[in-house]
């Protein structure tokens, strides 16, 4: 008998989004700002400049405050998720989702995260869609924080580098732990929590000219830890809400190869590894990691901590490590003079082996059963992945659209999770595709850096109908989803 491959019983097959790229509605029944309706779609900036597209001032934020344009400021608008909830989580269904992933919009339900009670419009509408998904036998895996704070902490506080941020985040999940009790069972807490390091505005509502004559990487290292302590405090609720509810930390999984076998190339990428694993280790562990500390110490930065925070931490492990994997780079001991390419929210060095995205990421399949091992092999917890994707240039011809680029992307990666289920015996509870429809790109703000297997008509301005198309790649997520995974050797 032909041995048949296919994902194991019950694998959670899905797609995933974020309230700030993808619901609109920026300022919607009661809605407050969050941090991601002030940032500007950079034009003419190299897609390689992370940094240049990530760049934040005061001034750039209180110029945002002058206008409603949702013209250069993307997500405000995102897809329009606000007033499509209902047909978008149809066409999820029609590909057999079993589970989606979205954000709740935290200014949506505490417009300014320090309110006394919450906004009624904003828990009906997430009421609204998790029935909608339950409908439709699709369970919601809600990301509580998804790069969106209220901006209130960012004006009137001092981001997360405010102790009071984790009172506000406590409170807000209360409310929405209790309110969706027995809707959501799958959570995660803070979207890539290590990306803080690269963009503290994004993550950690943090500006850096708010903190003049401080040193702005330490304002990071306590807001991380802020953030740390918030995570435990929100299991903490999650699991005394509802014994069935299952959480998770997400990380950027960055994967790194060392340039070459030279021995200061391997121990380059071994320290690059390390940046990102410390941060999934603290909440795995429950305590920060030795060499985390002695990187805190050798740089002279003074953790501090509230008596009860390690023991909070401790207590209150997640239960599965979520992650986000779309590509792989090179590192070098000495990378000056090599050729190097974007990367989510890197730049890393090229590899000469790999093919590159239209924005210069390396298409890496293997890499992610390398990845799925690492991390089964270091946490020996279920893995989730959370976000994998081709960010591409779609063109619509008569009203069709022939993505196979997407198509082999997502049938190569698939290919290499069953291998490291099958052969690796990685323990993987599902997969939700970033995005399943297309929305605003996180790093570089346009709609044409599309995702989706469901066609947004929109365009980098804003301008379009916003109907909705199904891509070629939606037919045949379909035909992997109802075959679980067979149809991947036909
Ligand atoms: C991840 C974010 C997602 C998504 C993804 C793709 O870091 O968690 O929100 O944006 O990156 O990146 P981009 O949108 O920049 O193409």
């Amino acid at each position: 008998m032909k041995n048949i491959r296919q994902f194991p019983e019950n694998f959670l097959w899905g797609g995933a989004t974020a309230a700030n790229q993808f619901e609109g509605g920026w300022k919607e029944d009661g809605k407050g700002l969050s941090v991601a309706d002030c940032v500007i779609r950079r034009v003419n900036v190299d897609v390689k400049n992370y940094a240049a597209h990530q760049h934040i001032t005061t001034q750039d934020i209180l110029d945002s405050l002058k206008t409603e344009d949702t013209q250069f400021y993307p997500k405000r608008r995102g897809s329009d998720f606000y007033h499509h909830y209902k047909e978008d989580i149809a066409l999820m269904a029609e590909m057999g989702f079993k589970v989606f992933r979205l954000s709740i919009s935290w200014p949506r339900i505490f417009p300014n995260g320090d309110d006394l009670v919450p906004n009624e419009a904003g828990l009906k509408f997430y009421d609204d869609v998790f029935d909608e998904c339950i409908k439709h036998g699709i369970q919601p895996l809600v990301t509580l924080s998804h790069y969106e704070p209220p901006l209130n902490i960012v004006l009137n506080y001092d981001g997360w580098y405010s102790r009071e941020v984790i009172d506000m985040f406590t409170q807000y999940t209360k409310v929405v732990a209790e309110r969706y009790k027995g809707k959501v069972k799958y959570w995660l807490t803070f979207n890539e929590i290590d990306s803080i390091i690269r963009h503290p505005y994004t993550s950690g509502a943090l500006v850096e000219d708010r903190f003049e004559g401080k040193n702005f990487t330490h304002v990071i290292y306590q807001a991380m830890h802020h953030q740390f302590v918030a995570s435990a405090i929100a299991t903490k609720i999650l699991h005394e809400t509802d014994p069935e509810n299952k959480v998770g930390c997400m990380l950027t999984k960055l994967t790194y190869y060392p340039l070459t076998c030279k021995p200061e190339d391997v121990l380059k990428m071994q320290q690059d590894m390390r940046s990102t694993y410390c941060y999934s280790d603290t909440q795995v562990f429950g305590e920060y990691p030795r060499y985390l500390l002695t990187r805190f110490k050798n740089e002279g930065f003074e953790l501090v901590k509230h008596p009860g925070d390690d023991e909070l931490m401790k207590d209150n492990p997640v239960d599965f490590i979520s992650f986000s994997y779309y590509m792989s780079s090179c590192v070098a001991f000495n990378p000056e003079g090599k050729e190097t390419t974007a990367g989510n929210t890197i730049v890393g060095i090229k590899n000469p082996y790999l093919e590159t995205s239209d924005w210069g990421w390396q298409i890496d399949p293997i890499g992610l059963r390398i990845s799925m091992v690492d991390l089964y092999d270091r946490y020996r917890k279920p893995l989730f992945i959370v976000e994998n994707g081709l960010g591409a240039k779609d063109t619509v011809v008569d009203g069709k659209i022939e993505d196979d680029y997407r198509i082999n992307y997502h049938r190569e990666h698939f290919k290499t999770m069953l291998d490291a289920i099958e052969l690796d015996g990685v323990d993987l509870m599902g997969y939700t595709s970033w995005a399943c429809i297309d929305l605003v790109s996180e790093s570089t703000k346009q709609m044409s850096k599309r995702y989706g297997f469901i066609y947004v008509d929109a365009d980098d301005e804003g301008y379009g109908t916003y109907n909705r198309l199904r891509k070629k790649s939606f037919y045949w997520m379909k035909s992997i989803i109802e075959s679980n995974g067979q149809a991947l050797f036909k």
